[in-house]
């Protein structure tokens, strides 16, 4: 009797196991901690997928600092090792020079509506760049606007003169680099999770996030200014593996593909919340802080510095170069047209 009931319960627990095997597991790397931006975005996506394919598919997130630097979770994907990641343009430069066009200052609308259309659905992306991405074992999925970029400075900044001299933490994309310089800056490129040390040690005076991660990742700890500059909203972008996503079935890839309407605007909503919740977070827990929004005047001042750079990108990614920057401006106007600019 006694032997029966174990031999009952060893079936059952193969079976258990049989059945959970079956289910295709789809890793989901994030550049961001648990709590940010990207991961309410993959809850979300993984919420929706594991309803729809009733038990096919598990998706498992992989937070920042598991993995590695944006690079390598870009390498990742390509190799199969994760299916999914979030690789951001301020990391992807050096392996597809095109996606820069993102990292050029005073590009992207001041009304982040107009950022949204434009980086869900423009056919400067998804009909030009995403053959880039291809090129390179990449299946672009989706991009979308995390939050206006700040400056979080030792250093009180309102003109490019007063950026002299001045250290500040970029991604490691070139085109930051060369952004940056034709703000007067001294750009210091390094990864995400050496940002705060570097602070800390005045190993960079200054660095650019939007408030969410400023609040999240703790910049806000070891600098004394927080600068408003309008120029530049933080975009990423979320791939898969190409091999990876061509040999999944028609099903599973509509599982992927279907699905990012309703994401997108869910995580429009909630990067929106959470910039304007976690300022205020950032307030209460350093008064001392002076937040700083530059003027009309200012802004003018570091959007015609900007220009500058613009033939910097050209050169760096050749012929198609200024088609994209053209391409880019033209839909941004035309969308800024239908619903207003700021
Ligand atoms: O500054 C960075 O490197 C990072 N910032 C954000 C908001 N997301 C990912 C990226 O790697």
């Amino acid at each position: 009797m006694h032997h029966i009931k174990v031999a009952g319960i060893a079936a059952i627990a193969a079976f258990g196991v049989a059945a959970t095997a079956q289910a295709d597991e789809w890793k989901f790397a994030l550049e961001e901690i648990e709590g940010s931006v990207q991961d309410m975005y993959a809850q979300e996506f993984k919420r929706i997928v594991e309803e729809a394919s009733g038990g096919d598919i598990e998706v498992t997130i992989y937070p920042y600092g598991q993995l590695g630097t944006s690079a390598d979770l870009t390498e990742l994907a390509q190799s199969g090792v994760v299916q999914l990641t979030f690789a951001s343009p301020g990391h992807l430069g050096t392996l597809i020079p095109e996606v820069q066009v993102f990292s050029l200052h005073y590009l992207l609308s001041q009304n982040n509506d107009v950022n949204k259309e434009f980086l869900g659905s423009s056919p400067t992306i998804y009909e030009g760049l995403a053959g880039d991405f291809a090129d390179h074992g990449l299946r672009l999925i989706t991009m979308f606007p995390e939050g206006e970029m700040v400056w979080t400075t030792n250093r009180e900044i309102h003109s490019p003169a007063d950026f002299d001299n001045f250290k500040m933490r970029t991604m490691v994309s070139p085109m930051l680099v060369a952004a940056y310089e034709a703000l007067g800056a001294s750009p210091t490129p390094m990864p995400y999770g050496e940002v705060y040390g570097g602070l800390q040690l005045g190993m960079i005076d200054g660095q650019v996030n939007p408030i969410f991660a400023i609040q999240e990742m703790k910049f806000y700890e070891v600098v004394d200014y927080m600068i408003f500059a309008g120029q530049q909203q933080f975009t990423t972008t979320v791939v898969a593996g190409l091999d990876w996503f061509d040999g999944l079935s028609p099903e599973h890839q509509a599982l992927v593909t279907d699905s990012q309407a309703e994401l997108l605007d869910y995580i429009y909503a909630t990067q929106e919340a959470m910039n304007a919740e976690r300022l205020e977070m950032i307030i209460a827990d350093r008064p001392e802080l002076t937040v700083i929004h530059l003027t009309a005047e200012e802004r003018e001042a570091f959007r015609e510095a900007s220009l500058g750079a613009r033939e910097d990108f050209a050169e760096m990614v050749g012929p198609s170069g200024e088609e994209i920057l053209n391409s880019v401006v033209a839909e941004i106007e035309a969308l800024e047209a239908e619903h207003g600019a700021e």
